[in-house]
């Protein structure tokens, strides 16, 4: 059924807490923990509890906790003191943008200088 934890789904795991992660803030609805390999000084994860397997699909289904996905990004941000420089909520979105977990998931960057364009 659509939301429901997938067996073979690291990140439901880590919802589950199967499988160990540094988790900075939780939430009924969302997790958020560091990324196990850091792309700027703060790199957190934050994930929605149910499994959809990307952001466009989990904002149709649930958007309501899509905004919990945004909400909980900002307040990582304040927490991590990255919001006075500026910070990138990115939502890597199928293969060819480099997704390569496929449970929805929004990284929160900060803390060095971001270049535009992302590349
Ligand atoms: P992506 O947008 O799907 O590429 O992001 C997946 C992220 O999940 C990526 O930055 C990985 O470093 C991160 N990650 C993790 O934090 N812990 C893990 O066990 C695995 C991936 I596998």
């Amino acid at each position: 059924m659509a939301g429901e934890p997938q067996a073979d789904c690291l990140f439901c795991k880590i919802v589950e807490g199967a499988v160990p992660a540094t988790v900075v803030r939780e939430t009924e609805t969302t997790v958020a923990f560091r990324d196990i390999n850091p792309q700027a000084p703060t790199h957190v994860l934050v994930i929605p509890k149910v499994h959809y397997p990307d952001a466009a699909s989990l904002a149709a289904a649930e958007p309501g906790i899509a905004a919990d996905i945004l909400r909980e990004a900002a307040q990582v941000a304040a927490d991590e003191k990255i919001d006075d420089h500026g910070y990138r909520i990115v939502f890597n979105t199928g293969s060819g943008a480099g997704q390569t977990v496929w449970h929805a998931h929004a990284h929160v960057l900060g803390g060095r200088g971001l270049q535009w364009p992302p590349g």
